[in-house]
């Protein structure tokens, strides 16, 4: 019988393009959005405590007192995360837990958990990365001028130092803090997007509406903790023991691939992460920014420019969204924003427009821009409509689309050289969406919130299949 292709070649993973031997298939969570047992241990209050608690703010008064009792439930979790074939797992700590009112008193309880939490995925084969900001800042700092005060700086890095001090020797990756320019920006101000022409707000815990020079001085101490709480993880940790940023890096896409359109690109993507990626890794704020900001730019010292650009061993990088497309332009800044059709395709968020490109520039204009040594795909997702069909499966078929797009994007800038070590899809269990709540999925393992009761969905399955072949399939 002829035949127009070799059945065989098809079927092996050797036809397919693969990721670095090396590469790190990990899944990411953050404390918050799953462990519920708010009071449990000892813990203090944090601001999502109380903004969740803060009528109106969440969708349907969703709070996370319960959220996927991951507190109560971690070793299933982790065996959950074991058979869906995860090399790497992404958690965060609790601030509050470590120290009920962000300084002070170390309580040795949560401590403890993290640790349990941490010899349960040793033991199943799965590397730690924890990070030690997800947002859920010690209600009593909050008290005491949360972010807009330098002091939380200070507290952050004696926190950061303090868990290094006594997981490092099972850690080895440390992420500091998560998605600065959001946390700052819909925390303390609250943002407005278009999507397919619909205006979407978006606010964070605590929820201020900060004028636009405390905007930026909290932006400076955001960096500022984290350039100090590096200093503290390698006084305090392990010798080797590796530490980064975990950025939403905003990216300019390139409309077109060609080298003014990419150019452009560069200049874009460098002037939108100014106040964050741009100051960690050349220790300067762009004139460009300053010149923008003039009575409103930050107070610093040359120290704490020094601090801020303290050595890191890789960066992290979220990458959902680009933030927007770029061509060139004759004229300054030297590009200029495409518009977006209406008609552009998004997946499940008010804001996620469907962009999968972004995988692959967000990586490579990081690498042309500050050359880091390292970089993780800290977190990548998205939310569907998952429902649980009479056979009891969840067929996310959209998701499953939605990662072999993102992942062929990736694959292509590790191919290229692009020091890419790993990726963490966002998230293991469905959980608490921020604002959102719980009514917005992004797990590859559905929770029925009634019972606890936890399904992997068909992408858990893609996911298991991608990471053991290395590839996307
Ligand atoms: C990242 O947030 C976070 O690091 C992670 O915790 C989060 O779960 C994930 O990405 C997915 O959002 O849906 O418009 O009603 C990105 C910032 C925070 C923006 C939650 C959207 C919900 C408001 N996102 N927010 S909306």
């Amino acid at each position: 019988m002829p035949n127009d292709y070799d059945q065989n070649a098809l079927s092996t993973s050797s036809a397919l393009p693969t990721f670095p031997d090396d590469f790190y298939w990990g899944v990411a969570q953050a404390a918050y959005q799953i462990e519920g047992s708010p009071d449990a241990d000892g813990k203090g209050k944090s601001i999502w405590d109380t903004y969740a608690h803060t009528p109106g703010k969440i969708k349907n008064g969703d709070t996370g007192d319960v959220a996927v009792d991951h507190y109560l439930r971690y070793k299933e979790d982790v065996q959950l995360l074991k058979n869906m074939g995860a090399k790497a797992y992404r958690f965060s700590i609790s601030w509050p837990r470590i120290f009920p009112n962000g300084d002070g008193e170390l309580n040795p309880k949560g401590l403890d958990f993290y640790s349990r939490l941490v010899d349960e995925l040793l033991k199943a084969g799965i590397e730690p990365f924890a990070t030690l900001y997800h947002w859920d800042l010690p209600q009593s700092l909050q008290d005491r001028g949360g972010w807009q005060s330098r002091y939380t700086c200070e507290a952050f890095a004696q926190y950061a130092g303090c868990v290094a001090k006594h997981l490092s020797d099972r850690v080895r990756h440390f992420f500091t803090i998560n998605e600065f320019q959001n946390f700052v920006d819909m925390g303390h101000r609250g943002i407005d997007i278009v999507v397919q022409g619909k205006p979407v707000h978006i606010e964070l815990a605590p929820g201020l509406k900060l004028e636009q020079g405390a905007l930026n001085q909290v932006a400076h101490h955001a960096v500022l903790a984290h350039g100090m709480s590096v200093q503290a993880i390698r006084a305090m940790g392990q010798k080797g023991t590796k530490v980064g940023p975990a950025e939403v890096m905003f990216c300019g896409v390139p409309v077109i691939e060609t080298p003014e359109h990419v150019h452009a690109a560069e200049l874009a993507t460098r002037h939108l992460n100014a106040r964050y990626l741009d100051v960690m890794l050349t220790g300067k704020y762009s004139e460009t920014y300053l010149q923008e900001a003039g009575a409103d730019a930050p107070k610093f010292t040359d120290e704490d420019m020094r601090i801020i650009a303290s050595p890191i061993d890789f960066v992290g990088i979220n990458v959902y969204i680009p933030k927007m497309y770029v061509m060139a332009s004759d004229e300054a800044p030297g590009y200029r924003e495409v518009p977006m059709n209406v008609s552009h395709p998004k997946m499940g968020s008010p804001w996620h427009i469907f962009a999968p490109e972004v995988m692959y520039w967000a990586p490579r204009l990081t690498h042309a821009l500050w050359k880091p040594k390292e970089i993780y795909i800290t977190e990548n997702g998205c939310a569907t409509s998952d429902v649980v069909s009479d056979d009891g499966q969840v067929y996310d078929a959209d998701r499953v689309m939605y990662l072999r797009s993102v992942m062929s994007q990736l694959q292509r800038a590790t191919a290229e050289g692009v020091p890419v070590k790993g990726n963490f899809t966002w998230s293991s269990t469905d959980n608490f969406e921020w604002s959102a709540g719980y009514g917005t999925r992004f797990g590859l393992i559905y929770v029925d919130y009634k019972t606890q009761k936890r399904t992997p969905k068909l992408s858990a399955a893609w996911f298991k299949e991608a990471a053991k072949r290395n590839a996307v399939v």
